[in-house]
This record gives C-alpha cells, sequence and structure tokens, in this order.
C-alpha cells in the first residue's frame, strides 16, 4: 500500500518514522512519501494562499500548486491500473472518521493526503480532482485543528496498522475497541494486589466462560455509559436477553 502526503509542513509528519508505522515502512509493508507543497509552486516567493473571493477572515490555498502537485503524484500512481486513488482531505466539513472507514481505506492501493492550512483550499481543487482522484473529506470529529498534518498522522495509524503484517499480533485488532462496534472491557496486570486494590476475582479463576462474560458485560457497561450514541447504533438482534438487560 502506498501513502503520499502533501503539506507546508513536510516536518510534521517527521513521527510517521517512528513505531509500528515506521518499521513497516522499513519492512516495505507501506511506502509513505511526505512531499512539500513549495516544491510544486512556481513564482520566486514559493506562494500557496491568496485572499478569500468574497471576503472574510484568514486565507485560502491557491489552486495552482495543488493541481501540479496532485497531477504529478497521480502520474506515479500504483493504483494507475484504471482504478484511481482516494484523495482524502482532512478537513472538519468531512464525513467522520471511524474505525469502519479506516476498514475500508485499509483496502485500496493508493491514498494521497492532501493537508489544507489556513480556510483551507480553494474549493475548485477538489471538484477538479474528482477526474483522477476519489475525492473524500473526511474529519476526525467536531473540533477544529489548525491544519490538515495532526490528522493524518492519526488516520495513517489507524489504517496502517490494519495492513496485514504492521501489528504483530492479529487478535489485537479483534479485541479492541470500536471493533464490534463496543469500548473495549477494563484490563489489568500484576500484581492482583496493588495499593488495597483487587484485580477482578473471576479474572484469577481460569474459568474462560466467566472471563468472557464479565467482559461483555464490561463492554456493554461502559459502552452504555460513556457512548450511548454507539449503543443506539448497535443491532440489538445479535444479543442475548440477558445483554440486552446490562
Ligand atoms: Cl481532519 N482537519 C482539520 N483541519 N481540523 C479538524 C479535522 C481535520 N478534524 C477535526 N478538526
Amino acid at each position: 500500500m502506498r501513502f503520499d502526503v502533501v503539506s507546508i509542513f513536510p516536518e510534521y509528519l517527521a513521527p510517521l518514522d517512528l513505531s509500528l508505522i515506521g518499521k513497516a515502512r522499513t519492512e516495505g509493508l507501506l511506502e509513505l512519501v511526505v512531499h512539500d507543497l513549495r516544491s510544486y509552486t512556481a513564482d520566486r516567493h514559493r506562494t500557496v494562499d491568496d485572499t478569500p473571493y468574497g471576503g472574510g477572515a484568514g486565507m485560502v490555498m491557491k489552486p495552482e500548486p495543488w493541481a501540479q502537485a496532485l497531477t504529478d503524484i497521480a502520474a506515479t500512481s500504483p493504483a494507475a491500473d484504471g482504478a484511481r486513488p482516494t484523495l482524502i482531505v482532512p478537513a472538519p466539513a468531512g464525513e467522520v472518521f471511524n474505525q469502519a472507514l479506516a476498514y475500508e481505506l485499509a483496502q485500496e492501493k493508493h491514498l494521497v493526503f492532501a493537508c489544507g492550512r489556513y480556510e483551507g483550499i480553494d474549493e475548485r481543487v477538489l471538484e477538479w480532482a474528482a477526474e483522477d482522484y476519489i475525492v473524500r473529506p473526511v474529519s476526525l470529529g467536531d473540533y477544529v485543528l489548525n491544519g490538515g498534518e495532526v490528522a493524518v498522522l492519526a488516520m495513517v495509524e489507524a489504517i496502517g496498522r490494519l495492513i496485514p503484517g504492521v501489528v504483530g499480533n492479529p487478535e489485537s485488532l479483534i479485541e479492541e475497541s470500536h471493533s464490534d462496534g463496543l469500548l473495549e472491557y477494563p484490563v489489568y496486570t500484576k500484581p492482583s494486589s496493588w495499593r488495597d486494590r483487587e484485580v477482578p476475582e473471576v479474572l484469577l479463576s481460569g474459568n474462560h466462560g466467566k472471563i468472557a462474560k464479565f467482559r461483555r458485560e464490561h463492554q456493554l457497561r461502559r459502552t452504555a455509559e460513556r457512548r450511548p450514541d454507539l449503543i443506539d447504533a448497535l443491532d440489538v438482534s445479535n444479543f442475548s436477553k440477558a445483554e440486552r438487560n446490562v
């Protein structure tokens, strides 16, 4: 799988050299190239922004450098066999990023991330790019960041870890929060008694049936308390009668 990231702050993406994603890059499980948008400008000042038509605060990113960058990147796309690469545009005005979208995007051959800054990118770039890309504005949630770079760090990590081989133990992908629409159960390690707090006894019992029931109950309880919106979205027909009453 290939990722390209275009930004005016390529140094912001340096953490992608580290940890699991960095290791996956070294091992060739994923290829990731960061591009400096300014290298696609043609003027002496390497201008990437200008004032908004219609007035208002802030600056808007000019179309020309983006067109040059996106044309160059599409020309070398590994998805070039007819299938268009996906262009993800991080923005608070996008569809919300979640685990289901991470899974969907992890199936793609080529993802390109266009990091906007200021008030965003001239809208015509997104319309024009639809010829060569599947264009998807994506938001991390209902708050505002200064630019797309931090959102790309989060999305590349969430998507990259779903690529086979990136996470050492694939079982850890199955049991984690959101993989079944619920939050994860609480976890404990040694010592079994710590500052007068005991690990729930059932976890020391070796009774796998009881342990599974304990964990399932806590998943449901925790999700109902912290994220009632997720409970509303569940298909309760898959639940036992006892579970529906937790
Ligand atoms: Cl994806 N980008 C920006 N700039 N702000 C955000 C966001 C993304 N998601 C939430 N706020």
